[in-house]
């Protein structure tokens, strides 16, 4: 049985639990509260080496990162969620857009409002007058412009006809992009490629 380290109103947990769900693979979920900090131990960190979940442990394998996870977890249960090499490239871009470019962004700036400036600065590890708001909402709008942009051209953001790993690594912060403060409608294409991945069987909402 698969064990996922999780907490619910992680956008970086959402991916997983959603790839699980979608590739129908069952698992136990092991609630780490990290917003209370109990994710700072030395058991913890055995098992995720930057103590942060999500973390994933198959078998005698523990796997840290939801990006990591998404691609053991397709390459072991569900190699079709994988691009063919024509693609793989454009799919890996993608995934790195996720763990930086919106990692960078959305996901520190929707943390402010969920949890407020200061307690977003101790996570982040910065002190409140250094928190740069205004920066994340720039960079925000320039990441969601750019996948705007692909998705008018492709369905997914790898391209081809079926989505990829790609997709649910992007989809876990853009799912959340009203918790930032964010007009989706700017993003028409964007918007288009959300309702697509919510009608995937076997899809679930965050927070579920
Ligand atoms: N690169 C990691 C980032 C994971 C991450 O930022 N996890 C946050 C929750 S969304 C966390 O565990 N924060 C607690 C901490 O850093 O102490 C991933 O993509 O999974």
């Amino acid at each position: 049985m698969l064990t996922l380290y999780d907490h619910p109103r992680s956008g970086n947990c959402y991916k997983v639990r959603l790839f699980l769900a979608l590739i129908g693979q069952d698992y136990q979920s092991c609630f780490v509260d990290v917003l209370a900090r109990k994710n700072q131990t030395e058991a913890f960190e055995r098992i995720s080496a930057f103590q942060q979940v999500p973390a994933l442990v198959d078998g005698g394998l523990s796997i840290w990162d939801s990006h990591a996870i998404l691609l053991h977890l397709a390459h072991q249960y569900a190699p079709q969620w994988l691009a063919p090499p024509p693609r793989l490239g454009a799919m890996h871009a993608w995934i790195s857009v996720s763990a930086n470019e919106i990692a960078n962004s959305l996901q520190p700036l929707r943390l402010t409002h969920v949890v407020g400036n200061a307690e977003a600065a101790h996570h982040l590890g910065v002190s409140e007058s250094l928190l740069d708001v205004p920066g994340m909402e720039r960079r925000t709008a320039r990441v969601l412009g750019r996948m705007d942009k692909r998705l008018a051209q492709t369905r997914w953001l790898a391209g081809g006809d079926v989505p990829t790993v790609a997709d649910i690594a992007c989809y876990g912060y853009a799912a959340l992009a009203e918790e930032a403060a964010i007009d989706i409608t700017a993003y028409p294409a964007l918007a288009a490629w959300r309702q697509r991945i919510q009608q995937l069987p076997g899809y679930v909402p965050p927070g579920s």
